[in-house]
């Protein structure tokens, strides 16, 4: 099978762009009479529903950010009421607060069809068994890929993250033949099924879909020649669904995005312009069939490029070239989303710290590691070793119960950690995650 939704994945752009145009009127209209922060951020652009008419109005409406989320939280950019929502997910915020999402039954269908949609331009077919390796909870990739899988009529193996001898175990048994985590989990569950004697011919594994994570070609290779399988990109966002925004085909040539429910621009992440294809800037999306939150123009800060350019495959929708950097300076650690300014909430609650610090991140083996040097102050300079390191200790607790994954502390002498001139830079990442 080469579709899931043939009519749709291959539909002439003239009638992409009706649907489109259509949806986009709906979901404009609704938002504005649904969600308050819509009609007044609209009021102040001095535009009404009507100004929409087609997909060329987009670019008339205001943009939304991560920051509109955090200050409606928890509900209130939801565009029904909450006995319609059916599910919650939620994201990494800028601070402490999550950014929270929600899905009608409906809107979790349609998020069901796009990463079944996925699945089968990866090759997965209804007979494949699908290990899912990325976590399931508040997390979008281990629910969303689960539900796909489903979708399609393929075995699915919740597995969710972690407990590595586990899963290669499980791997081995169940004779899974898809394998969904993060490509450095990938990388990861490759060097211990080495460690415990293993190679890919132990395994059944034909195809990977790997996302949530930036990740290069020489991980690619590797991850391919290690498992003994062919390795697919799967992109996307809690704000817009979760995975299956995007997604690979065979012609690995960018990501084809579900344009029939979602609209995609780059545009520059500093002037807000929207640019032409084939320009480097910030995807921006808009939702034109979610119900329960339909964001309008929502600023991802991934950085690519689109082409609306028919691919091989026969697929018509708008592509997007792998995620090539980001705008702000969010770092993803093993699957999770972390912002500096979270790290930096849980430093100023410090009296002994000063707002002093740098992240440094690495991959040892395949493995993120980070650690946070702070800079102390002078009042517990000179005392001694033990009162630092419990002030390191309790620090550490609290800044891996704000992100959800653990960090080394360092308290450094005051006055060591450089002094930015402009814009401060807070990380130092080793990964080269990026190909130049
Ligand atoms: O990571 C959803 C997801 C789950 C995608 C499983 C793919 C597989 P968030 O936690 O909201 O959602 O993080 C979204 O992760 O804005 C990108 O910066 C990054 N990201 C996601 N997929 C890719 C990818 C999920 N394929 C943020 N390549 C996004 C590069 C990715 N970056």
């Amino acid at each position: 099978m080469k579709y899931w939704n043939e009519k749709m994945e291959t539909i002439d752009k003239e009638e992409l762009k009706k649907i489109q145009s259509e949806r986009l009127r709906k979901t404009v209209k609704r938002v504005y009479e649904n969600v308050p922060y819509y009609a007044e951020k609209m009021k102040k652009a001095g535009i009404t529903p009507s100004d929409i008419q087609s997909v060329d109005d987009l670019s008339k409406l205001p943009f939304t950010y991560k920051t509109d989320l955090r200050d409606n939280y928890p509900f209130g950019t939801f565009a029904t009421q909450l006995k319609d929502v059916i599910r919650v997910h939620a994201s990494s915020g800028t601070t402490g607060k999550q950014t929270v999402v929600g899905y009608t039954k409906n809107d979790i269908e349609i998020w069901a069809e796009c990463v079944a949609r996925c699945l089968v331009s990866a090759g997965v077919t209804k007979d494949d068994i699908v290990h899912v390796a990325y976590g399931y909870g508040l997390f979008t990739g281990g629910l969303g890929l689960h539900y796909g899988g489903e979708c399609i009529g393929a075995t699915v193996i919740p597995v969710s993250g972690g407990n590595t001898t586990r899963q290669i175990q499980l791997l081995k048994d169940f004779e899974a033949t898809v394998l969904c985590c993060t490509p450095s989990y990938a990388l990861h569950l490759a060097d211990e099924m080495k460690a415990a004697g293993l190679t890919k011919d132990d395994l059944k594994l034909r195809i990977g879909i790997f996302g949530a994570e930036p990740w290069t070609q020489e991980m690619r290779t590797q991850i391919e020649n290690r498992l003994g399988l062919k390795a697919y990109d799967i992109y996307g966002l809690s704000e817009i669904m979760g995975p299956g925004v995007s997604m690979n085909c065979d012609c690995q040539a960018g990501l084809h995005i579900i344009s029939d429910h979602f609209i995609a621009e780059i545009i520059d992440p500093d002037t807000g312009e929207v640019l032409p294809d084939g320009s480097r800037g910030e995807l921006v999306f808009t939702c034109i069939t979610k119900e329960a939150l339909p964001l309008i123009r929502y600023r991802t800060r991934d950085l690519s490029v689109l082409t609306h350019e028919v691919c091989g495959c026969g697929r018509t929708s708008a592509r997007m070239e792998k995620v090539t950097g980001r705008s702000d300076d969010m770092i993803i650690i093993r699957g999770v989303n972390v912002f500096p300014s979270q790290i930096e909430s849980v430093i100023l609650k410090y009296s002994e710290v000063e707002p002093h610090y740098m992240i440094y991140v690495d991959r040892v083996g395949n493995l993120d590691i980070m650690e946070i040097q702070i800079e102390m102050n002078y009042s517990i300079f000179s005392d001694q070793v033990r009162k630092i390191e419990s002030i390191e200790r309790k620090l550490r607790h609290e800044i891996e119960s704000t992100l959800g994954i653990s960090a080394k502390i360092k308290l450094v002498e005051p006055n060591t950690i450089q002094r930015s001139e402009g814009k401060a830079k807070r990380v130092i990442d080793n990964r080269k995650l990026f190909n130049p």
